[in-house]
């Protein structure tokens, strides 16, 4: 019998390639991008697609196929309790604005959840035609068009030498204090990247494209599966004062650098206001 992990991990894959068809198929060329704007979220800015929709409600049948007492939180609202001690965080399209614009940093975000905590991730990018995975304990993986690759172990590199990603929220207060804190963590690292997928920026970190990144203002949803996709590579995921990754801040780097940035961001209160 199948180990209930690799399960979990098999249909988290499902999943997110079929959530990621449905996502290629219809995405919005220049002229169709108006039309399917359907809804508005928090500001103009926040823009909700049809399609995020469409590819929530297929993850979801397949979950409530296949797994039928677990629990589900995802980013549109198909929430529902669990019965089974498991829960899934789904993000069926993580860097909407990307998604809407034509730009292929955009992903489906996928992490399975036993009583321990994060088991099984998933990071799915159709348009850069490749998958991150990671099963806890057993390391993370990327697929690309020539094969799997473990990652990791992610290399340590002083903080003034660390290419940083980021991301701003949508609210303009939150973003006026995100962008006095990153005018302070700019002049201190090599540079600063904003490339507007948390998701995919976890798998940055894991792989090496970043050296790190750091935010306010993430879900679960967004950030559970990239995490443990992080920490199976060998870095560390958590947030400021003790705390776990989350709403307050996200901090995500090889061991030595995370602590370093979890400092510098502690004392800039990066987790305070707004
Ligand atoms: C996005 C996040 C990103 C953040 C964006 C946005 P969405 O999620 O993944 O990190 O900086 O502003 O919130 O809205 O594309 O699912």
């Amino acid at each position: 019998m199948k180990d209930t992990i690799d399960e979990a991990l098999e249909i988290a894959l499902a999943a997110a390639r079929l959530a990621g068809e449905i996502l290629q198929a219809g995405q919005p060329d220049e002229p169709r991008r108006a039309s399917v704007t359907t809804r508005l979220k928090s500001s103009p800015t926040d823009v909700v697609t049809e399609m995020d929709l469409a590819a929530e409600k297929a993850i979801v049948e397949v979950l409530e196929r296949l797994r039928p007492l677990d629990g589900i939180v995802a980013e549109e609202g198909s929430n529902r309790d669990s019965n089974s001690g498991w829960n899934w965080f789904v993000d069926p399209l993580d860097g909407t604005v990307n998604y809407l614009y034509g730009s292929p940093q955009w992903c489906v975000s996928i992490a399975a959840a036993d009583s321990e905590g994060v088991c099984a991730a998933v990071v799915h990018a159709p348009a850069l035609a490749l998958t991150f995975y990671a099963r806890r304990g057993k390391g993370s993986f990327r697929i690309d068009r020539q094969g799997e690759t473990r990652l990791g172990p992610i290399s340590e590199v002083p903080l003034d030498q660390a290419l940083v990603a980021t991301g701003f929220g949508y609210r303009s207060e939150r973003r006026r204090n995100q962008a006095r804190v990153v005018a302070e963590v700019i002049p201190l690292v090599r540079d600063i990247r904003r490339k507007g997928s948390a998701a995919l920026d976890l798998c940055w970190v894991a792989s090496g494209v970043v050296n790190a990144y750091y935010e306010r203002g993430t879900n679960a949803w967004d950030i559970k599966a990239g995490g443990l996709i992080v920490e199976e590579a060998g870095g560390v995921f958590g947030g400021l004062r003790g705390e776990s990754a989350g709403m307050a801040m996200t901090v995500a780097a090889a061991p030595k650098l995370q602590s370093e940035l979890v400092e510098l961001l502690t004392n800039l209160d990066a987790d305070l206001g707004d």
